[in-house]
């Protein structure tokens, strides 16, 4: 509850009141002990504080758990009864709904340490507009218990976010800001569930770090799942194109094809490994390579163009990167065979010819495979703007 401030402390009153935004689905097992901690950590601040919970209509007993809970602490719900369920949007609405303009947003499974809120929102007495929780900041630390493959995620995740922002956790879901700060609410167009990045990215907000230790969920259930990766992804790529223009669209082509790679040569080596020949290894390796880039960049690289029957598509990408695969090589050829300086570095034409071959399949992809407007019957009038999208989490109710 709110207490008196120490004495000397001549901050004016409304400077340290807080809300804090809490994003919540079936997190009833959570909420108390999150509440307790808050209040504990805020008790002898001085300033009011007031807890903001967003929930997605859990239906796991919450509200009942709020309920009792706001007779002796200052915690209140709302709860969206209607679909999509989305946490970047509980969060935005979570702002609007504050009576506070100093807003922290956390989550509700006790992975950040609500003993830190203090130290973020005092950060925003600095120079800064969002004070953010980092796990990577100098003296900050994660869970032991995480596994190689859940570090390299993170790692993977946190660079390819390195372009927007220079924060070292963007992807964090700890962070403190002054609303008026924020850019029209409204126009903000969050994928998924990293609503601090888009924050950050699209206010360009200037940003400071408070180290924190972050810790596993022990109660409840986890919503991150492949399909929130994917969203991740595409969410990243509308960033891209708000920060670089088209150039993103190009960036993007070129990071899926590099993971097509990567997949080429897990295959070409793993069918061997079984004893397959090399030809006939080289040859199968192709196929999900090829599938994964088409996938890959009909659900983020091209995610805004229209709807096109999958099979047709994935045929007019597998003859695109065909050809694509002709340019490269015969261009490799080309160059050594009838230019001196690349046939005395063929090294170059090499490199030469995997640009030109990339710039093809990006050229093709964009007039061709996943073109604007669709000219066969079937496709036409399909447009993914007006289509729920399978992969975003308003489906998902
Ligand atoms: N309102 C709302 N809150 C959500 C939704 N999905 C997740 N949350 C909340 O957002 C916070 C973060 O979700 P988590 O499931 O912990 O996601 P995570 O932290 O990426 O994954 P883990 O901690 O590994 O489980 C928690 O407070 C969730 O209850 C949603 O669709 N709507
Ligand atoms: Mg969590």
């Amino acid at each position: 509850m709110p207490s008196l401030p120490p004495p000397g402390d001549s901050k004016p009153a409304l400077n340290r009141a807080v809300s804090i935004v809490v994003p919540t689905f079936r997190e009833a097992e959570n909420i108390p002990v999150l509440a307790e901690r808050i209040e504990a950590a805020l008790s002898g601040r001085g300033g009011e504080w007031e807890l903001v919970l967003v929930d997605d209509d859990s239906r796991d007993g919450s509200e009942v758990v709020v309920e009792d809970l706001s007779q002796r602490l200052p915690v209140r719900m709302e709860v969206r009864r209607d679909p999509p369920r989305d946490l970047s949007l509980s969060v935005l609405r979570g702002i609007a709904l504050s009576r506070f303009d100093r807003v922290v947003v956390m989550d509700a499974d006790l992975s950040h340490p609500p003993e830190r809120i203090p130290d973020l929102v005092r950060a925003l007495d600095g120079d800064c507009d969002m004070a953010v929780g980092s796990r990577y900041a100098p003296g900050g630390r994660i869970d032991r218990g995480w596994g190689l493959w859940r570090h390299l995620n993170s790692f993977g995740a946190t660079l390819l976010a390195r372009p927007l922002t220079a924060c070292s956790d963007p992807m964090s879901g700890f962070f403190a800001l002054d609303r008026r700060v924020l850019p029209d609410l409204a126009r903000l167009r969050p994928v998924g569930y990293k609503i601090g990045l888009e924050l950050m990215v699209r206010g360009r907000l200037r940003v400071t770090e408070v180290p924190i230790g972050f810790s596993d969920r022990a109660r409840g259930t986890s919503k991150m799942n492949l399909r929130q990766q994917m969203n991740y992804l595409r969410h990243l790529k509308r960033l891209y194109l708000h920060r670089f223009g088209g150039l993103a669209r190009v960036l993007s082509f070129g990071a899926v094809g590099a993971s097509g790679f990567v997949i080429d040569l897990a295959f070409y080596l793993g069918l061997q490994a079984l004893g397959l020949e090399h030809r006939l290894a080289r040859f199968l390796s192709f196929w999900p390579a090829v599938s994964w880039n088409w996938w890959l960049n009909r659900r983020v690289t091209f995610d805004d163009r229209p709807w096109q029957t999958p099979v047709r598509q994935w045929v007019r990408f597998v003859i695109a990167s065909s050809v694509g695969l002709g340019v490269n090589v015969g261009g490799y050829l080309v160059l050594t065979g009838f230019v001196a300086v690349f046939a005395r570095h063929p090294l170059l034409a090499f490199f030469l010819g995997i640009a030109l071959g990339g710039a093809f399949n990006f050229l093709i992809s964009t007039l061709y495979v996943y073109r604007w407007h669709s000219a066969s019957k079937g496709d036409s009038g399909r447009d993914s703007s007006a289509r729920p999208d399978p992969g975003s989490p308003r489906s998902e109710h």
